[in-house]
């Protein structure tokens, strides 16, 4: 204890007897992937000194441009949770392939990460918010051998932990291990996560809608509906509600947790199955969204967390946030728009 200040390594040996299996190898797991977290925001905080603004000439595995910081954080986390040694794999947006580690002291590690680096990437070069998410599992192949992708293949409900670094006006790292949800702000002067925000719960209701309505014409009916439910006049309920979109998911969801709202990414036309990616994008949301009383779906009556992920880069539309506004979207959802 730093007098009355709780750090993030603190919190979590506090919280160790917690964890299903208490063996101290998450508790480290979660260190590394903090301190990975550092270093990315150390560079985000100095990309425009640092040349690592701008495009790298290369694509991922979508067909979108890579920027030089989501090729430097991938490589930064990849790194931190190898050597970490409690890791045997890893799922990264930003690799086609799943990357099993070869070396004896990984193949032995009992969990498999999923990440997406750096999310938001638009964001980079014109100094807003971007964010990294994260989600853990315990392998279901035996330890002792090469991550598989049946590793990685699991539902949402399975997750071990879960988490995000916004790395906004502050750095703040928001995670669950299925004991409620807690967020620490990055001290850059000690160098240390501390508690800000503990035991976060999700307004039931709020008056933030989330959504890139640019793409309107081609949302489905059910959204059309209830975009237009948010911008109705009824002061009763607080409306109009407030329209907020950054377009950085981390940024967008950690800001309608803390105040209440709903962000919503719907199937379109081009995305026919949405945009977001399940393993590491809206998984790792639905389970902190659940921890802190809310509600995740995919709009046409499925709990995020219960879908069986078939592929690894399986992208899912994506209903999020306070309770009652999810359920108020689903409704509209399943009277105007009831199939995929
Ligand atoms: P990225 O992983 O390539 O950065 O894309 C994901 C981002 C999310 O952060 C954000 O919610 C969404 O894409 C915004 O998409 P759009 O510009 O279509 O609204
Ligand atoms: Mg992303």
């Amino acid at each position: 204890m730093m007098g009355s200040v709780t750090t993030l390594n603190e919190f979590i040996i506090d919280r160790q007897s917690d964890f299903p299996y208490a063996k101290g190898e998450l508790t480290r797991l979660l260190n590394h992937i903090g301190i990975a977290g550092k270093v990315v925001s150390r560079e985000v905080n100095k990309a425009g000194l640092a040349e690592i603004l701008g495009e790298i000439g290369s694509n991922n595995v979508h067909g979108e441009s890579q920027k030089k910081l989501d090729v430097y954080a991938n490589q930064k986390f990849i790194n931190a949770l190898q050597g970490s040694g409690e890791v045997c794999g890893i799922a990264s947006e930003e690799n086609e392939e799943i990357i099993a580690f070869d070396d004896d002291l990984a193949k032995n590690g009992p969990y498999i990460v999923s990440i997406d680096p750096v999310d938001g990437s638009s964001n980079i070069d014109v100094n807003v918010s971007i964010g990294t998410l994260f989600s853990i599992y315990r392998r279901v192949t035996p330890r002792g051998h090469r991550a598989g992708d049946a590793d990685f293949l699991q539902e949402g409900t399975r997750q071990v932990a879960a988490g995000y670094i916004l790395y906004g006006s502050s750095t703040v790292m928001v995670y669950t291990t299925g004991r409620g949800v807690n967020g620490f702000t990055l001290d850059g002067s000690i160098g240390e996560y501390c508690l800000s925000h503990s035991d976060i719960m999700a307004p039931p209701n709020g008056i933030i809608y989330s959504i890139n309505e640019g793409h309107y014409i081609k949302f489905p009916d059910g959204v059309k509906k209830y975009i237009k439910y948010c911008q109705t006049n009824d002061p009763q309920t607080n409306r109009p509600y407030v329209s907020r979109y950054i377009g950085s998911l981390v940024a967008d969801f950690h800001r309608n947790l803390l105040k209440g709202g709903i962000f919503i990414y719907p199937t379109t036309e081009q995305n026919p199955h949405g945009k977001l990616r399940l393993l590491y994008e809206c998984n790792p949301l639905a389970f902190l969204i659940e921890q802190a009383g809310g509600r995740a779906t995919d709009g046409y009556g499925n709990r995020i967390l219960d879908i069986k992920p078939s592929k690894l880069h399986q992208r899912e539309p994506l209903f999020i946030g306070s309770r009652n506004m999810v359920s108020l979207a689903e409704q509209m959802m399943k009277e105007y728009s009831p199939i995929k």
